[in-house]
Order: structure tokens, then sequence, then C-alpha cells
């Protein structure tokens, strides 16, 4: 059976594939496996139909059979465990990739967010611009970790894995913010990610919907 997901309809994110059915479509492409993609508008994810599917009206959702699902991290993760390709077969090897996809959304993500939100919501206040260099070394103090572990190597544990795609798919959202430019291995090891083919297929894939929502407009 070939699973749905659910993405915007027209992100606000402009073609960048910064929305989370990004990593969803990513690991799909990395497996192979055909995905079809219901497209929902920002009302109709907060009616009853999509609520039943995520309870937050946010996308994205995985809908296959009488499986539904959501929450990006955990979506990837029920694509990595089906198929053969993002989660190495020995046991322990898979929970070390595990506790990457966890560390990316609960450790690496949050401050991110903070910083994020903070452009969104607080450019306006006179205590800005400090508490913006205060959220930036935060972001930082992750970084440093991070960046140290990675060192020289290519993925975090040797082969590419689900680990990579929810650490490269958090990294992205520090584009424009010059945090992962201070980190070289950080700013290639986010390059590699988008180079691969399963990545770029996924991209494209999201751009198109942008394109045709933008026809609309
Ligand atoms: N924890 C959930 C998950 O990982 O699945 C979070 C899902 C989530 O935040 N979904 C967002 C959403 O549906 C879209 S992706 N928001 C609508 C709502 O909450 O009402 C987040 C997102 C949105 C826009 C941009 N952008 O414009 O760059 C980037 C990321």
């Amino acid at each position: 059976m070939i699973p749905t997901i659910t993405a915007f309809k027209a992100s606000p994110d402009g073609g960048k594939g910064m929305a989370r059915d990004m990593p969803v479509r990513w690991a799909f492409e990395e497996v192979n496996q055909p995905y079809k993609v219901r497209l929902v508008t920002f009302d109709e994810m907060k009616q009853t139909p999509h609520l039943s599917l995520q309870p937050f009206g946010q996308i994205p959702t995985y809908e296959e059979g009488n499986l539904v699902l959501f929450e990006s991290g955990a979506i990837v993760h029920h694509i990595a465990r089906s198929h053969k390709g993002l989660l190495p077969g020995d046991v322990e090897a898979g929970a070390r990739a595990v506790s990457w996809m966890f560390s990316a959304m609960s450790t690496i993500e949050p401050p991110i967010l903070d910083f994020e939100t903070a452009g969104y919501f607080e450019r306006d206040k006179n205590w800005y611009d400090e508490r913006k260099l205060m959220l930036k070394d935060r972001i930082r103090f992750r970084l440093d970790r991070l960046s140290t572990r990675l060192g020289n190597k290519d993925w975090l544990e040797g082969k590419f894995s689900a680990g990579d795609l929810m650490m490269i798919t958090v990294l992205r959202r520090l584009k424009n913010s010059g945090l992962l430019e201070e980190y070289m291995n950080l700013f290639e090891y986010v390059s590699r990610g988008e180079a691969r083919p399963a990545f770029r297929r996924a991209f494209s894939a999201q751009l198109e919907v942008f394109k045709e929502s933008q026809k609309e407009i």
C-alpha cells in the first residue's frame, strides 16, 4: 500500500524546503518508497478531519491502511524501521542512530526554534538585540559539541542514517543565520546531505507544490 502524507498547500517557507514534510519526503526517497501527498490549507488543518489525524492541527501526517501517524520524527522512524537503508541492522548501531534522531529534535532544535521565534515575535522589543546574542550563544553551545563529535567524519555514525537525516533537517534551519558558517565541518555536513540524490528529489517535489501554489495567487 502506498502511504499518504500531508503537506502545506501553500507553504510559508517560500519553497525552501523548511516545512516538516521535507524530512518525511527525504526518508521516502532514501528508501525508494513511493508516496502520495494530500495538500491541506491552514483552515483545513484546524478542522475535524485533519485534527483526527494530527491532534494539534499540523502537518505532516502519515496514513497507511489503518495506521495513522503524526510527528515528523516518529514518521521518519517508522519509515526507517520498515525499510532497509536508514537504520543499521545491528541493534546497538540502530539504537545509536535513533539517539541522534532524538538529539536533533530535543537537544539541537529547541534553541534554534527559540532563536527563530524571537526573530518573528520579539524583533520590535528594545531588548531584542541583547536577547538575540544570548540565543545565538545557546545555539553555539550545542553546535560546539556537535561539531567536535562529528569531527572529520562524513556522517555521525559511519554510514548515513535516519540520525543524519533528522540532524541535517534541523541544522538547515540555521541557513541565513551565519551560525552554520562558523563550523565548517557542520556546514559541509549539511551540504553533503543536501547533495544526496534522495534529498534533491524530495526538495524538487516540495518545490513543485510551492510553484503551483504561486500560480493560484
Ligand atoms: N513536532 C511536529 C512535527 O515534527 O511533526 C511539529 C509540526 C509542525 O510544526 N508543523 C508545522 C505546522 O503545521 C509546519 S512545519 N504549523 C501550523 C500550525 O502549527 O498551525 C514548521 C514550519 C513552518 C514554516 C516554516 N517556514 O516558513 O520556514 C518552517 C517550518
